[in-house]
């Protein structure tokens, strides 16, 4: 199928996402922003756009269990397009989650609505780390099948796939599911240094052709969700966490696709995560982007960071604090507008699709 002969019943293009092969994604001001080159506007898209805070999503959703969604590209490709459609968002994000490679080779887990991640049995000693096998990208042939759909619907909108951090993965197969303490995976990291390395480098492996089989397939940029790392002092991340990071950013470099890294609560990590080899840093709202972009140093673009709870206030509040951050980012050699975290499901999406032309208006040069 080519971009233009779409089936009967498929989505129409939104005026910037013109389909065909020729379309120039390349130009397109988030990956123009991701190089630190000059926009024609402040490119804008969230963290967790596709999901919840959609009608169209929960409807297509109906009676399907989320990694049962993940590995049907049909889907897949209409939930990544659905809030590219409404909001007139500048990039998609690809629609899968973090824990989808680790079932694909295998580990018993599940997503529990109301919950998240659940992990059958619990990695915590060397021999559940043979559990865990290398990623073939035949695991995974459906996330190649979904990407090649969506590069084609997508036209001129650019594609960023995405891929959990060693640390994050590693909180959940540790702790068995989400964490607010993190106390069995810092056992473990203080606890068992070695055992810990290893564990982490397995994961920084797979999630490394976890990225590759995205990208190969069509992928523009990717994102590395360390969402938890910020739990972790400056020290322990460079001793524990770095490495591993750094050896999936290290995998993806010859691509020449920009590498996106982010967490929550980092502000005291920014540098280190910098020095981890991503071109662009995330920050939430803790941190002004001005500030952020301080720490990270140059040669480096910023995404962020407007806090989503601001999201449920009134709109002259929402714009208020969006002309804030567009103001404190001005000097930014490169600035991608995103929230400071995901989405929060009971987001009213008439907001997104307001802050999404106020960003693009009020930074318009
Ligand atoms: O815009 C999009 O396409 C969203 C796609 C997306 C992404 C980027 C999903 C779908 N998950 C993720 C990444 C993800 N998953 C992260 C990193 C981003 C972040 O920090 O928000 C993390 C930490 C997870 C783990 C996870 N999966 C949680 C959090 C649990 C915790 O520890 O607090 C949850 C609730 C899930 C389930 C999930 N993933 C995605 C959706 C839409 C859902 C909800 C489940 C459902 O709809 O049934």
């Amino acid at each position: 199928m080519s971009g233009n002969d779409r089936p009967e019943g498929q989505p129409t293009q939104t005026s910037h996402a013109v389909a065909g092969a020729a379309a120039d994604k390349t130009s397109s001001p988030f990956l123009r922003a991701c190089r630190r080159e000059p926009v024609p506007h402040t490119p804008v898209w969230f963290m967790r756009q596709a999901g919840r805070s959609l009608p169209e999503y929960r409807k297509v959703r109906e009676d399907i269990a989320m990694l049962d969604s993940c590995m049907r590209p049909d889907l897949v490709a209409e939930i990544t397009l659905q809030p590219v459609r409404r909001h007139k968002v500048d990039a998609a994000i690809y629609f899968s989650d973090i824990v989808v490679p680790l079932k694909a080779i295998g580990v018993d887990l599940d997503i529990k609505p109301g919950v998240g991640p659940v992990v059958e049995k619990p990695i915590r000693t060397r021999a559940d780390l043979e559990r865990l096998r290398p990623l073939d990208p035949e695991d995974v042939s459906y996330v190649t099948e979904a990407v090649g759909i969506l590069t084609r619907e997508l036209g001129a909108t650019p594609l960023i796939g995405f891929a959990g951090a060693p640390f994050t993965l590693a909180s959940y197969l540790v702790e068995g599911g989400p964490s607010k303490n993190h106390e069995r995976t810092k056992a473990l990291m203080y606890g068992d240094p070695e055992l810990w390395a290893d564990l982490l480098d397995r994961l920084a492996d797979i999630t490394a052709a976890f990225l590759k089989v995205q990208i190969e397939a069509g992928a523009n940029a990717v994102q590395l969700f360390d969402s938890w790392v910020g739990a972790l002092a400056p020290d322990d991340y460079r001793r524990s966490v770095q490495p591993a990071s750094r050896k999936v950013f290290g995998a993806v470099a010859g691509y020449g696709v920009p590498r996106i890294h982010f967490g929550v609560g980092t502000g005291e990590l920014l540098g280190l995560m910098g020095e981890a080899g991503a071109d662009v840093v995330g920050a939430d709202w803790r941190v002004p982007v001005d500030e952020a972009a301080r720490r990270v140093g140059p040669g480096k673009a910023i995404q962020g960071n407007l806090d989503p709870a601001v999201l449920f206030a009134p709109r002259e509040a929402v714009e208020r604090q969006a002309a804030h951050i567009l103001q404190a980012a001005r000097g930014l050699e490169g600035h991608i507008f995103n929230l400071g975290h995901g989405v929060l499901p009971d987001t009213d999406p008439q907001a997104l699709t307001d802050l999404v032309a106020y960003v693009h208006e009020h930074s318009a040069r």
